[in-house]
């Protein structure tokens, strides 16, 4: 937990006045069986403040989290890191299955349907906001998530 630890401390120092008025719903985590390393989770921000974007993420069931984008290379769908999911002032913003995703690697525990994980998210303002996702079990969108790198 070292990991979180420093993020923590590094989103406090880059903390602003400038609270981004943002508001999450619809979020899930994928229930994976034992063993896969990996999970993607899934969430709708709504940007009631000044437009910004969505820059990093942290789970405390993973080493590690990414922002990811699918795209479709050759007629297969492939998973890319972005950096960045932007947030128009005033709109939703979705985060799905098929589409932009957080990826949780590393994973130090196998997520199980009905567990919450505890995630903080951080914003390009320099705000950051914690949110607590539901595990769930979810049908495939046509392609293995657990099949990456
Ligand atoms: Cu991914």
């Amino acid at each position: 937990m070292k990991f979180k630890q420093l993020f923590i401390f590094s989103a406090l120092l880059t903390a602003t006045p400038v609270m981004a008025a943002i508001t999450l719903s619809d979020a899930q985590v994928r229930e994976m069986p034992p063993g896969v390393p990996n999970t993607a989770a899934y969430l709708t921000l709504h940007n009631d403040g000044e437009a910004t974007a969505l820059v990093g993420a942290s789970c405390d069931i993973a080493a590690n989290t990414e922002i990811h984008t699918m795209l479709t290379e050759n007629g297969m769908m492939k998973m890319r890191r972005i950096d960045r999911v932007d947030l128009p002032a005033g709109q939703s913003v979705s985060l799905h299955q098929g589409g932009d995703h957080l990826m949780l690697l590393q994973l130090t525990r196998q997520p199980l349907a009905g567990q919450r994980i505890n995630c903080i998210l951080t914003f390009a303002s320099g705000a950051s906001l914690s949110a607590t996702l539901p595990v769930v079990e979810m049908k495939s969108a046509g392609h293995e998530h657990h099949q990456h790198h």
